[in-house]
């Protein structure tokens, strides 16, 4: 099916145009200098929105574009003044009604099944959820918690003077959240009471969600197989002085070498103690899930 529709939008022109054609391996997960188009995707949430974007979206935008471009243009041509000096005048024209009506009627129809279906499909994993992380934003940095092994840390912007030779300026952090490759995450995102709102980001896994004080957002995840690398994301959300200073860096990795990653994540970790705003937000988010 995907091969059809990457056919029908070569044939409608520029659709194709994009990250799709772009190979993986050096541009996975981070933005590129005259990039567009998005990201290569790494997560089927993201397939489908880059889909619903290159694949369907556009194509049907240009094919509008155009047609309304040449009735435009045939018709200032056709009815032009030196060729009809004397205007008809009649107003009706019942078929024609009927039509303009009930063509644009079908195609946001379909546009709104297909995009229903696809914001289904981001609020509900296919099975339960193996791992839980909770994303906690702070002005101006994101807080990470590993609900199923019971510990956190802050993750903060490495400033520019302390960049080392291949971190991306602004979108390098000190502590990574590290996941497993081909496993179905829960991601939930808040923010600390005392705080605004943010949004935690990753565009290549297509997950875009509002870390807002006193609730909680959840949203699923699943990297596929053959993406292990790093992802950069960035705080989405205008949220003060330094919005822009608070990236978001999560390496994918195989299972085996997640495991091996949460026994020193754990012993690195787990002796410290959350900070009270955190545990604030903590208390305020399962009060209102209970
Ligand atoms: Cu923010």
């Amino acid at each position: 099916m995907r091969r059809n529709n990457r056919v029908a939008a070569i044939l409608t022109g520029m659709a194709s145009i994009g990250a799709s054609g772009i190979a993986h391996a050096d541009t996975i997960g981070i933005a590129k200098p005259y990039q567009y188009g998005f990201q290569p995707s790494a997560t089927e949430i993201m397939e489908q929105t880059e889909f619903m974007h290159n694949d369907f979206l556009l194509p049907l935008t240009i094919v509008i574009f155009v047609f309304v471009l040449i009735l435009l243009g045939y018709t200032m041509f056709r009815f032009r003044e030196s060729a009809h000096p004397e205007p008809r005048r009649f107003t009706h024209n019942a078929f024609i009604e009927v039509l303009w009506t009930l063509v644009p009627t079908v195609i946001v129809a379909i546009v709104a099944i297909l995009g229903v279906k696809q914001l289904q499909f981001q609020d509900t994993p296919p099975s339960e959820p193996e791992i839980t992380i909770k994303a906690i934003g702070h002005q101006w940095y994101w807080e990470y918690e590993y609900v199923d092994d019971d510990f956190v840390f802050d993750s903060l912007m490495i400033e520019e003077e302390d960049l080392t030779e291949g971190q991306p300026r602004l979108l390098s952090t000190d502590a990574h959240i590290v996941l497993p490759v081909n496993t179905i995450v829960r991601l939930l995102v808040t923010a600390s009471p005392i705080d605004v709102i943010h949004a935690w980001t990753i565009p290549a896994f297509g997950v875009k969600v509002d870390a807002i004080p006193g609730r909680l957002n959840e949203r699923w995840f699943r990297v596929m197989p053959g993406f292990e690398g790093r992802y950069h994301g960035q705080c989405s959300e205008l949220c003060g002085a330094r919005h822009s200073y608070m990236p978001i860096v999560v390496d994918i990795v195989s299972k085996e070498e997640y495991q091996a990653w949460l026994v020193t994540a754990k012993a690195e970790y787990a002796g410290l103690e959350a900070p009270t705003a955190t545990i604030a937000a903590l208390t305020v988010s399962s009060e209102l899930s209970n």
